[in-house]
């Protein structure tokens, strides 16, 4: 019984593919699970992320399979993107053709994994198929006012000569290659998921239970939705005038309401239409003009950063309240795009508008007051709640009641009304390259922009085109751009902007859902998807916590309100897995520190790439690289499999029938170790996911049956143990249960034999003066001085011509004794 990675898994991945053993059954009568780690992009070889993230998923996959569910766990290429024109660019390669050699390569390798993927699912994003049913209800969406084109400044990234999201915009640089972001004017096409803000908000208490907080905390962040008063300021008289009465008020918004005498200036952003007219008719001196257009240069998120600036206006506006008159700034810190683009600034009580008045020596006044009341030198913004003072009939309340009080008064008295705000903005869709979907639109000058007629759909890519990295490669192609009019038939032009790659990767699980045979004629079924959605588990890194799952769940959202599918959220249980480490570093080319997963299934085999990858962390953690480690998974499989040879063929008749009572103690602690790890693997799969004590608890089996010689023993530990780590190491399981069971061991219906966990006696450790000195064996009930004359009797060499000075027991644990 020589263990042979190499035969065992060839062998074990030719007869899978083979049979198909791994396709869901149509039959939708059957209890389904659908499990979904977040599929690759074909960059041209997996790495050890990958490793992990379609190991745990495989695991998944397998104990339900096993455990009679109706799986799907599909596999595909998020293969729309950047890196194929670069790639194009670089080794004049064709995208398509380095993207689909890349995919092909990458099969392999995962291939060689032992994944249990269905193989007849498997599609590419870039698929035409798949264009033309995103193209459709792109246009729906379009239809239904869920996309539209408009004109705004946009971030842009020249090396990559894109649009970027907000989202893709990481410290003022490109989420991609790093470079700063500018700021340009650009028309695009934008989808309103702000319009399901508050739903994708709301949805989120449904997952509470089964994704991470810290997810939830970060979708919840960015979708900030806050409530507050909105109201205008009213210019004064003067400042009308020096506007040239363009102007009379504008609009602020705030959610502490019951701050408003506190109010000491106002300011406005850098982008505001009042700062703009300022600066367009130089309505102030030329220094105070170029210090404000500096700021209008730094980016919003640079701006963040930074120390407060500003610029007086020289203009004034009118409390709502006290007719005061208040000096109006521009600052740094006031958003262009958010709550009308100014606020009413309360330095007492709010910290950047206290910066900003330290910085400019603008006045504070204490509208609220804690316990130690009025503060003589504030060194900060006093935010906590308190009472209010200097605030006319509102004086005495609490700031929590004055915030309804003020908002009401605001309401009665037509000043202003109650407004939600949300930080989530509509998600700019375009991008300026050759490499993605094409938006199925056509600009006609006698009927503008027109929806494709959907029987033209797919709008497929031209092939021949020249990629050298400048413009957009649509827009340059002699031809493609030529088109007819869906509506009027006269000339026009096509759309040349292309979908961002995670319009794809939005609702790929519906393309999985929907069974191949229908996907050509169909598109996404709704029947299908009522069957197999929610993705029961979803499983992926936590960099995707944002952007790919908010957006995911807000095509479920769309597509649902479009009559595509019933589904309201894709994903209901979410495990975010760590990151793969090396010398406490994040594996990469540029450190030098990358492990190819190739080389270690070459060494070891599949199986121990597998059983390390679960076995050194729990899955949400870091997982450290550690060759010695990997070497020890390797040899508890070997052991694992060579071991299997104690198991007799007589044995394979009675195992079934082990009477228990009659075992000896080594037996029954085998027996008991066995069945602790069975019972484990419920557990860890239906709920901890702690993979890695599974796998302890296992090791721990197999080396208690090796203190024993019971054949029927032996038998049972391998029907079992060979059973609960089959989602683990395959291969070796196949293999041992072909040999010895038939398989037939691979199912849910191995019952827990209570009996075995039945104790007949314990085992306490006795210490002497804090050195432990030896073991003794006692009845789980035994009492205090029975424990303790067994102790003695056992320990008499060390305390025969002693004193005992001190006798402790703790029960089920130890005995300790003090001597001198
Ligand atoms: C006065 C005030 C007093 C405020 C106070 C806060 C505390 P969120 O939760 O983010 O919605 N604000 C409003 N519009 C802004 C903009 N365009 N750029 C920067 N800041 C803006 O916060 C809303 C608060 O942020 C508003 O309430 C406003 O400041 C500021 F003791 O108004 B507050
Ligand atoms: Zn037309």
């Amino acid at each position: 019984m020589e263990y042979n990675s190499k035969n065992i898994e060839k062998k074990w991945q030719t007869t899978w593919s083979e049979t198909k053993a791994f396709e869901p059954s149509d039959d939708q009568t059957k209890e389904k699970k659908y499990i979904l780690s977040m599929f690759p992009y074909p960059s041209g070889r997996i790495h050890m992320g990958h490793v992990r993230n379609y190991c745990l998923g495989d695991a998944f996959a397998r104990f339900f399979r096993k455990s009679d569910f109706n799986v799907l766990h599909p596999i595909g290429w998020d293969s729309f993107g950047m890196p194929a024109e670069n790639a194009a660019i670089k080794h004049k390669l064709h995208p398509k053709k380095w993207t689909y050699e890349n995919i092909d390569y990458m099969r392999d390798e995962l291939k060689s994994l032992g994944l249990s993927f269905s193989e007849t699912r498997e599609f590419a994003t870039s698929d035409e198929l798949y264009t033309k049913w995103e193209q459709e209800f792109i246009i729906e969406m379009y239809k239904n006012d869920l996309l539209y084109r408009k004109s705004t400044t946009v971030n842009w990234c020249e090396p990559c000569h894109t649009v970027l999201a907000n989202e893709q915009v990481e410290e003022g640089c490109c989420w991609r290659c790093d470079t700063p972001v500018e700021q340009k004017e650009m028309p695009g096409y934008y989808v309103a998921i702000t319009k399901y803000a508050q739903e994708l908000l709301d949805d989120l208490d449904g997952l509470k239970e089964d994704w991470p907080s810290q997810v939830l905390t970060m979708q919840e962040n960015w979708i900030g939705r806050s409530e507050g008063l909105e109201f205008t300021l009213e210019l004064s008289k003067d400042s009308r005038f020096k506007l040239n009465k363009s102007f009379s008020n504008y609009s602020v918004f705030t959610t502490r309401p019951d701050t408003i005498y506190g109010v000491t200036y106002s300011a406005l952003a850098p982008e505001h239409p009042i700062v703009k007219f300022i600066v367009e008719h130089k309505l102030l001196p030329e220094n105070k003009i170029n210090a404000i257009k500096e700021m209008q240069k730094v980016s919003e998120r640079d701006r963040a950063t930074e120390d407060k600036k500003g610029v007086s206006l020289e203009i004034d506006v009118i409390h709502p309240l006290t007719g005061e008159t208040i000096p109006v700034w521009v600052a740094n810190f006031v958003l262009s795009s958010y709550g009308g683009g100014a606020v009413m600034a309360v330095p007492a009580h709010d910290q950047r508008d206290f910066e900003f008045a330290k910085q400019y020596d603008l006045p504070l006044k204490q509208v609220i007051v804690g316990s130690k009341g009025l503060i003589e030198k504030p060194t900060e913004a006093f935010t906590n709640e308190g009472e209010l003072i200097n605030s006319e009939s509102f004086t005495g309340l609490k700031n929590t009641k004055a915030k309804k009080a003020i908002l009401y008064h605001f309401e009665q008295n037509s000043l202003g009304s109650k407004k939600i705000n949300f930080k989530l903005r509509d998600w700019g869709v375009s991008r300026q390259r050759y490499w993605g979907a094409p938006l199925p639109f056509v600009h006609c000058d006698s009927c503008g922009l027109v929806p494709e007629k959907l029987e033209n759909l797919p709008i497929a890519l031209p092939s021949d085109v020249e990629i050298t990295g400048e413009g957009n490669p649509l827009d340059t192609h002699p031809t493609w751009k030529n088109c007819s009019c869906p509506k009027c038939g006269s000339d026009a032009r096509r759309e040349t902007d292309t979908l961002d790659t995670f319009v794809q990767s939005s609702w790929y699980f519906l393309r999985y859902a929907t069974n191949p045979k229908d996907w050509e004629t169909t598109g996404i079924s709704k029947k299908d998807s009522d069957y197999w959605m929610d993705v029961d588990q979803y499983i992926g890194g936590i960099e995707h916590a944002i952007l790919h799952l908010l957006y995911s769940r807000f095509f479920t959202k769309a597509l649902n309100k479009l009559g595509y599918t019933n589904s309201k959220e894709p994903f209901k249980k979410l495990l975010t897995q760590g990151m793969v480490l090396k010398d406490g570093a994040k594996m990469s080319k540029s450190k030098g520190n990358v492990v190819d997963p190739d080389l270690i299934i070459e060494k070891y085999g599949a199986d121990t790439a597998r059983l390390f990858m679960l076995f050194a962390a729990p899955p949400t953690k870091e997982l450290e690289w550690n060759d010695s480690a990997v070497d020890g998974s390797y040899r508890f499989i070997k052991k694992f499999f060579e071991r299997s040879a104690n198991v007799t063929k007589e044995s394979l008749e009675t195992f079934k029938n082990i009477n228990h009572k009659s075992l000896s103690k080594e037996e029954k602690t085998a027996r008991k170790k066995v069945y602790e790890a069975l019972q484990k693997s419920n557990e860890v799969f239906n709920k901890t996911y702690t993979f890695n004590t599974l796998i302890a608890s296992s090791m721990e089996a197999l080396n208690a049956l090796q203190t024993q010689k019971n054949e029927d023993v032996w038998a049972e530990g391998y029907y079992i143990l060979s059973n609960i780590l089959e989602p683990i190491i395959p291969h070796t399981c196949w293999e041992i249960s072909q040999n010895l069971f038939e398989k037939e061991n691979f199912n849910n219906t191995i019952e827990i034999k209570e009996e075995v966990f039945e104790l007949d006696s314990i085992i306490l450790a006795v210490t002497i003066n804090g050195k432990k000195r030896c073991e003794i064996e006692v009845e789980p009930n035994a009492s205090k001085e029975d424990i303790l004359s067994i102790a003695k009797e056992a320990s008499l060499k060390w305390i025969e011509d002693k004193t005992i000075i001190k006798e402790i027991v703790v029960p089920n644990k130890l005995v300790n004794l003090v001597i001198k």
